[in-house]
C-alpha cells in the first residue's frame, strides 16, 4: 500500500467533523431580542459540535415555555412536548433506544413547578440524560408570573404586593436527591457554558445544568447578561473541588445571592445507570428463563 493510499483510507474512516452551524436548523428563533436563550442555543451548538455525533443520533425533548422552544432550533430530532413532562418522555425514549444521545430542556417553571416531581425520579434512576434548565426566575411564555425560583418580594402580575414565598434552589434540589453531575452556567459566558454542556453530555448518567438565562422582557434588571458578566465567579477560580459533595452543597447555598458558574459536583465514581441495570437484569432473567420447548410441553396432552 502506498503512503497516499494509507492516508486516503485513514481519511475515509475518520470520524466526521462538525461545526456549530451543522446543528442550526432553518427555523428562526422567535424569542424577544436579547433573550438569554439565544446564548444558551449558541452554547448547545458548540457543545454538540465538540461531541461530534450526527444530528440523527440526537433526540432533544422539552416541555412548554419560551426556553422549551429550543429543540426546534437545532437539527436534532425534537419534541416540544407537554408542560412539565419532558423528563418522563425523555426517560422512556432513552430506555427504548439507549444509543440515542438524549438532551432535555425547559424553564424553571417547567422543571421545578409543574414538573418538579419528575426531577427526583429522573435522578434516582440515574438515566443517562443531560437536563438543561433555562432558569430565568419568571414564567416568560405566559407573560411574567411568579416562578418557583423568583426571589422573595418580587412584584409581578401574580404578586402585585410582592412575593411572600422563598425561592427553590435548583442546585440544592437536585443535589438533595443525589444527582451525580451538577453545574451552573450563564449565557454571559458562552464558551464556559458550552464546555459545561459538553462535559454534562459526556457524563455517564443524569447530568443537570442550571443555566441562569435572563428574560429581558419580564426579568429583573439585576439579572441581565451585562450584570452577570460583572458579578459571575467561576468555581475553578475559587479552587473548588468538584469531586467533593460536601463542598458542592456548601457552595450551592449561594444560589440567589451569588452567581457561581462551573461544575459544582461530578461524582468521581458514578453510580450505574438505570439502562445498564435493566439490561443486566434482563440478561440474568433470560439466562434462567425456562426453554420455550419446556413451556410448550406443559400443554401437550398424553
Ligand atoms: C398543563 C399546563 N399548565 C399551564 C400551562 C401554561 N404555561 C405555559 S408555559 C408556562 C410557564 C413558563 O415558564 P417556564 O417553564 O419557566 O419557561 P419560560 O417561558 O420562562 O422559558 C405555563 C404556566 C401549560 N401550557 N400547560
Ligand atoms: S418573554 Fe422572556 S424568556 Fe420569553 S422570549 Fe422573551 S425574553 Fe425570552
Amino acid at each position: 500500500m502506498t503512503t497516499s493510499s494509507v492516508a486516503t483510507e485513514a481519511a475515509a474512516v475518520a470520524a466526521p467533523v462538525f461545526s456549530p452551524k451543522d446543528f442550526k436548523s432553518s427555523l428562526k428563533p422567535i424569542w424577544c431580542p436579547g433573550c438569554g436563550d439565544f446564548g444558551v442555543l449558541q452554547g448547545i451548538y458548540r457543545a454538540l459540535a465538540a461531541i461530534g455525533r450526527p444530528s440523527h443520533e440526537i433526540a432533544f425533548i422539552s416541555g412548554i415555555g419560551c426556553s422549551s422552544r429550543i429543540p426546534g432550533y437545532t437539527t436534532a430530532y425534537g419534541f416540544n412536548s407537554v408542560h412539565g413532562r419532558a423528563l418522563p418522555i425523555a426517560q422512556g425514549l432513552k430506555l427504548a433506544n439507549p444509543d440515542l444521545l438524549v438532551l432535555v430542556a425547559g424553564g424553571d417553571g417547567d422543571g421545578f413547578s409543574i414538573g418538579g416531581g419528575h426531577v427526583a425520579h429522573a435522578i434516582r434512576r440515574n438515566q443517562d440524560l443531560t437536563y438543561l434548565v433555562m432558569d430565568n426566575q419568571i414564567y416568560g411564555l405566559t407573560k411574567g408570573q411568579l416562578s418557583p425560583t423568583s426571589r422573595k418580594g418580587l412584584h409581578t402580575v401574580t404578586s402585585a404586593y410582592g412575593s411572600l414565598e422563598n425561592p427553590v434552589n435548583p442546585l440544592m434540589y437536585v443535589m438533595g436527591y443525589g444527582a451525580a453531575f451538577v453545574a451552573q452556567g450563564t449565557p454571559a459566558d458562552i464558551p464556559g457554558l458550552a464546555a459545561m454542556i459538553e462535559e454534562a453530555i459526556r457524563f455517564p448518567g443524569f447530568a443537570f445544568v442550571n443555566i441562569q438565562s435572563p428574560c429581558v422582557t419580564y426579568g429583573e434588571p439585576d439579572q441581565q447578561i451585562k450584570v452577570h458578566k460583572k458579578v459571575m465567579k467561576r468555581l475553578e477560580d475559587l479552587g473548588h473541588d468538584s469531586s467533593d459533595r460536601v463542598q458542592a452543597f456548601d457552595r450551592a447555598q449561594s444560589y440567589g445571592s451569588e452567581l457561581l458558574t462551573g461544575v459544582f459536583f461530578r461524582d468521581p465514581d458514578p453510580p450505574p445507570t438505570y439502562g445498564s441495570l435493566i439490561r443486566a437484569r434482563k440478561q440474568e432473567l433470560m439466562a434462567s428463563a425456562p426453554r420455550r420447548e419446556d413451556i410448550l410441553d406443559m400443554f401437550v396432552q398424553d
